[in-house]
């Protein structure tokens, strides 16, 4: 799904702003046909999330609306024109000058709408129902107190099955935009390395109609290609060669621009430029090879949080997480857990960083309860998320799910007694859908290597299917509490166990300890900085002896919101290494001069 551009052939207009907006708590807007227009109640900032926006509506979220009206821009009649969400979360239904354009279920990932016939030269009425319900039948899933038999006692409130506040509304921009009635309709831009010289296959698809030639064009680091071929299809491939290619990586993020135009007589019809890297990602046993060499993945699981805006999207704060994470000598970071805002993809590819992408598919269970619901729901996201990000050089591999409950209770019974293994520690229903959405990844996406990043351990039989083995692990922090060295020990056996039962890379993608910023204890204690700063030393240190350790993500970058529980004071999660307003805690000079290598080690 290629990202709206404004240009000779494109225009595109920004509704970001203050709409009209209105709670429902009743649900009862449907039935009174506020799709074509409602009394407001209040104003809300777009994009942002709407629980930290007003005094009394924080731990809502149920149903409302939002609407705001607009003018077709001059001389954008006689074009295709859209509307496109970027993202709303949880679930969205669309309607224009009262007319039901459809609706969306998913809260991290684009959608959009012909609006073509639909819409008038001026007085526009674009009216958004967002439902952000927790459920069992959704992903992510929430309000398991309400399974039938649940095993789930509620723990936190609003009651979810992921461990970061359910944060609601219109999150993410909101675009109006142009196409020509010819136009590309996607592109897929894939690299290789032959020698010195990097292989660029485009594949070009495009809006059926008359035949067509396209031109694809290269630019940048001196080279200057372009070859023109038939479109008479709905598709075309073509491959450039670029002699002396300038690779993208870490170290250098070398872009070139790839633009794209569809002509007929000579004359252009459409156009479309895109950012592309030359480079190779791929599993050699039990290394990870990036443009064939060997990398090692340092970094952060992270969420789009911030106090106001909720998970709303703030460029200001992308400028600053990408410093700070350069400031400490990151290379990576997982999308942990879901899909992020198309600008922090961006700016990976520009900045250089390599993004484990990850779709919003955590804390799934597998119970039958809504499970064919949740399966097809994770089939959509798997799919729209490599839609969207196919092209992002800064993309190394794609994750299919965080902490799937896929172990039985005895199973785990038993491993945590004892490192104990028992036969088929999994769900079936969990083994059969990981092995279909890995298939899935693999047909969308030849090109990367796909992973499951699991709670469980050596009972997690989806490691089969995967290219790469991603653990959460909290040895020292949940289990041998208070005692980091014994956490090691344990730490230690289990990767080797892991390793054992499936020989692949393996990424530590998650540790880490809550630190109470300002809190000192000495010797180190747990919620201290100091306890911090040694539980992630130590564990770093381990894990960088291994060979087939390919890197550690530390739980967290930066301390987030999520629901009310006991284990969660002030309903924060506090395993950041920086605060939630971006201050650095003792753990944050530690890793720096672990990653910078300066720590004299
Ligand atoms: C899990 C989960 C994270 C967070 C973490 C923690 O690994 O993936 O989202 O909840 O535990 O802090 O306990």
């Amino acid at each position: 799904m290629l990202y709206p551009q404004s240009n000779a052939c494109r225009q595109r207009a920004d509704l970001s702003g203050f709409w009209d907006f209105r709670f429902d708590p009743a649900d009862e807007g449907l039935g009174q046909g506020w799709g074509a227009g409602f009394d407001p109640a209040e104003i809300i900032a777009v994009p942002a999330s709407w629980n930290d926006q007003f005094a009394d509506w924080r731990d809502y979220v149920g149903v409302a609306w939002y609407q705001t009206t607009f003018d077709l821009p001059w001389g954008w009649r006689g074009q295709k024109i859209f509307v496109r969400f970027n993202a709303v979360s949880y679930l969205a239904e669309v309607w224009l000058n009262g007319e039901r354009l459809g609706e969306h279920e998913g809260g991290y990932l684009p959608f959009a709408f012909d609006i073509t016939d639909r819409v008038e030269e001026a007085g526009n009425m674009l009216v958004v129902r967002v439902d952000g319900n927790l459920a069992w039948d959704r992903v992510p899933p929430g309000n398991l107190a309400g399974l039938p038999g649940a095993a789930f006692p509620t723990v936190n409130y609003p009651d979810t099955s992921f461990d970061f506040f359910p944060y609601c509304g219109i999150q993410r921009p909101v675009l109006l935009y142009t196409e020509p009635h010819d136009a590309i309709a996607d592109l897929t831009a894939v690299t290789e390395i032959d020698g010195a010289s990097g292989v660029v296959r485009v594949q070009i698809a495009r809006t059926p109609g008359d035949p067509l030639a396209a031109r694809v064009a290269l630019a940048g680091h001196g080279a200057e290609l372009s070859t023109t071929v038939a479109l008479e299809e709905s598709a075309a491939e073509v491959t450039l060669t670029v002699p002396d290619a300038a690779l993208w990586s870490p170290d250098t993020p070398n872009l070139y621009d790839l633009r794209v135009e569809l002509l007929r007589d000579g004359a252009v019809v459409d156009c479309y430029t895109l950012a592309i890297g030359i480079r190779t990602i791929a599993v050699e046993g039990d290394r990870l090879l990036l443009n064939g060499e060997p990398v090692k993945l340092v970094g952060f699981g992270r969420h789009e949080d911030f106090p106001v805006v909720g998970k709303g999207l703030l460029p200001a704060l992308i400028v600053k997480d990408y410093a700070l994470m350069r400031w400490i000598g990151a290379n990576s970071f997982r999308t942990s857990h879901y899909p992020y805002s198309e600008q922090m993809m961006d700016m990976a590819d520009r900045l250089g960083f390599l993004v484990i992408d990850e779709t919003p598919a955590v804390g799934l269970f597998f119970f039958e309860e809504g499970l064919e619901k949740r399966n097809r729901l994770c089939d959509q996201m798997i799919r729209e998320m490599i839609d969207r990000d196919k092209n992002h050089p800064s993309v190394i591999m794609w994750s299919i799910a965080n902490e799937p409950h896929t172990a039985h209770l005895e199973a785990r019974q038993a491993y945590y007694r004892d490192l104990t293994v028992v036969e088929h520690p999994s769900r079936p229903e969990a083994v059969a859908a990981f092995k279909a959405q890995t298939e899935l990844v693999r047909a969308l996406d030849p090109t990367r290597p796909v992973t499951l990043v699991s709670q469980e351990g050596a009972l997690e039989e989806a490691f089969a299917f995967v290219d790469v083995v991603c653990l959460n692990r909290y040895h020292g922090w949940y289990t041998q509490s208070g005692q980091i060295d014994l956490g090691l020990q344990y730490l230690d056996r289990e990767i080797e166990l892991i390793h054992e039962l499936y020989p692949k890379p393996f990424l530590l993608s998650e540790f880490g300890t809550d630190t109470i910023p300002g809190h000192h204890a000495h010797p180190p204690e747990m919620f201290s900085e100091e306890y911090q700063a040694e539980f992630l030393a130590k564990q770093i240190h381990l894990t960088d002896e291994k060979p087939f350790v390919i890197g550690q993500h530390i739980w967290n970058m930066c301390d987030f919101k999520t629901s009310q529980a006991v284990h969660r004071m002030g309903a924060y999660n506090y395993k950041g290494v920086f605060t939630r307003d971006r201050r650095p805690k003792l753990a944050a000079h530690r890793v720096r001069a672990l990653w910078r290598g300066e720590d004299g080690s």
